[in-house]
């Protein structure tokens, strides 16, 4: 699992505050001055820059497949869906600040002829590259993010997996000490699993994901590993993923293991398919006033092939 480093993790209490912050290079900025030393104080930047000042990242100006922009940094790191650090999508930010994200590994074992342990520089030959996809959540909303990553299927080639390889189960890391939403959820079947038919994990659109807008991955956005599987409901892509392992029969995950009937194990994006106590017909778009439709496969036709001949009314 997670291996523990000496490190504590940084407490919240520890960060200094924005508004402490700037008043800092305030103070520092007027010492200078009163130095006298008008050299002096032209080496002191006069304005953060949006690097260093949280909440100051400009927008990208970049638009999806579907004409969509990317929604803004701030709504992408602060509206979250993480329960192993809190159900309140508003808090998970401040709660994962802390979480220990190096060093890490990802064990790639099970059916495959080249079993592998990658740590985060192993990974790195996989390269990167940035995909913008639609972000759907089960409950109702949506997103479109700016993703870093590599097809999952550069790694899944690598290792080989075998004849008898027929799904890929995945695994998140769980760090009880620094994850405190687990201790509110007792009774949930930790870790965090999900898992994919072997030809969804191959799709070139199953996107292993390393960063975000440009950057690193936030831990509120699954640090430092997580999956993009932009035509599933979004608890298809798992975030600290630790373990991705190659087996024969569909794996249990932890949402059709809570409730198997209203969490499939495809849980395709589906407006058809209501959730049982919610239509799926339109979804709010995280910055925009009203709702818009819900598509098929989140608009992702092009994975449509790998349904072929089943039932998605049935087989959810
Ligand atoms: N380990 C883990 N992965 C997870 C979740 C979670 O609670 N734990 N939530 C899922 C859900 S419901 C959604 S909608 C997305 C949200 O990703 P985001 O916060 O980066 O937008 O992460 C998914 N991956
Ligand atoms: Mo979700």
């Amino acid at each position: 699992m997670q291996p523990l480093t000496e490190m504590p993790p940084i407490r919240s209490s520890e960060i200094t505050p924005e508004h402490v912050y700037f008043s800092r290079r305030r103070v520092l900025r007027l010492g200078m001055l009163a130095l006298g030393s008008a050299a002096l104080a032209a080496c002191v930047p006069t304005t953060p820059t949006a690097q260093e000042a949280p909440g100051m990242i400009p927008r990208l100006n970049k638009r999806d497949e579907f004409g969509d922009p990317v929604n803004r940094w701030e709504e992408i790191t602060n509206y979250n869906n993480f329960y192993e650090f809190s159900t309140d999508k508003e808090a998970v930010a401040r709660l994962a600040q802390g979480f220990q994200t190096t060093p890490w590994t990802i064990t790639v074992d099970g059916l495959v002829r080249n079993p592998k342990t990658y740590d985060l520089d192993d990974l790195r030959k996989f390269g990167e590259e940035e995909r913008i996809y639609r972000l759907r959540c089960v409950e109702g909303w949506s997103m479109v993010i700016p993703w870093l990553g590599f097809p999952l299927h550069k790694l899944l080639r690598e290792v080989e997996p075998t004849a008898q390889a027929r799904y890929v189960r995945f695994v998140s890391a769980f760090v009880p000490e620094q994850m405190p939403g687990t201790r509110l959820l007792p009774l949930y079947p930790w870790p965090y699993t999900e898992g994919l038919r072997l030809d969804e994990a191959m799709h070139d659109l199953t996107l292993l994901v390393t960063g975000v807008y440009g950057r690193p991955l936030p831990p509120q956005n699954g640090a430092p590993v997580r999956l993009a599987v932009p035509w599933k409901y979004g608890f298809k892509s798992i975030k600290s993923i630790v373990r991705i392992e190659l087996v024969a029969e569909q794996p249990a995950t932890l949402w059709n293991t809570v409730a198997p009937h209203e969490y499939g194990f495809y849980s395709n994006v589906n407006p058809n398919k209501p959730h049982p106590r919610w239509s799926q017909a339109t979804e709010r778009r995280i910055g925009e006033l009203g709702r818009r439709r819900t598509l098929m496969f989140n608009g992702y036709a092009q994975v449509a092939p790998l349904y072929e001949g089943m039932d998605l009314m049935q087989n959810y």
